[in-house]
């Protein structure tokens, strides 16, 4: 079993400085937002440092993990950018001794979202949107709702996804979709 330390040492080596950089903003965040909101804050800054471990591993050996599901995975017929935060969650358990469902979970729908998000996906998912290292239009309206709701800004997270993906014609995996009306109805 790793180490925090070890862990950390584990997952950076497996990608660019820039990407470790942005995952130890998505640590940072989540724990802030778990301390925010009520999340365990251990289990989020656990989840943020391995959220992104398989974001750098080649597309086929991505797919071979996502084959070597008992039922073939259905992210296998959507967008290749969504195929590491479920592998994420595989390798976490597999190769890093991840027990924790809640943990595993989170590092699995946090690019997807899910219906039913726990407090704990909604912090990890939120801080990959809003770490201060990410930049793109809108990101300090969500940073402001998340000051004060985190289904709020997780929200327009979704939502800015979407319409990036509407913007150029891009197919939508369905979940991110059912995520977002899910949000909407929580904040009815
Ligand atoms: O891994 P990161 O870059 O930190 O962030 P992420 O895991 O949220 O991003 C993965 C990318 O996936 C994001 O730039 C948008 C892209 N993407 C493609 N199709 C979809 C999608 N994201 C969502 N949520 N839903 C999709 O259908
Ligand atoms: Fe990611
Ligand atoms: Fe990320
Ligand atoms: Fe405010």
């Amino acid at each position: 079993v790793y180490s925090r330390e070890d862990l950390i040492e584990a997952v950076s080596s497996q990608m660019p400085a820039k990407r470790w950089e942005h995952t130890k903003g998505v640590m940072e965040t989540a724990v802030i937002l778990a301390n925010r909101f009520g999340a365990d804050p251990q289990k989020a800054d656990l989840a943020a440092i391995l959220h992104d471990v398989a974001k750098y591993w080649p597309v086929e050996k991505l797919r071979e993990v996502l084959e070597e599901q008992g039922e073939s995975s259905e992210l296998l017929q959507y967008d290749k950018q969504l195929w590491h935060a479920e592998v994420g969650a595989i390798v976490a358990e597999r190769d890093y001794g991840v027990t924790d469902t809640e943990v595993l979970d989170a590092i699995r729908y946090h690019t997807s979202g899910r219906v039913g998000m726990s407090l704990l996906d909604k912090v990890v998912c939120l801080a990959d949107y809003v770490e201060p290292g990410r930049d793109f239009p809108g990101v300090n309206n969500i940073r402001e709702l998340a000051n004060h709701s985190l289904e709020e800004a997780l929200a327009a997270g979704f939502d800015s996804t979407i319409g990036h993906l509407l913007s150029r014609r891009q197919i939508i995996f369905p979940l991110t979709v059912l995520a977002r009306n899910d949000l909407i109805k929580q904040l009815e």
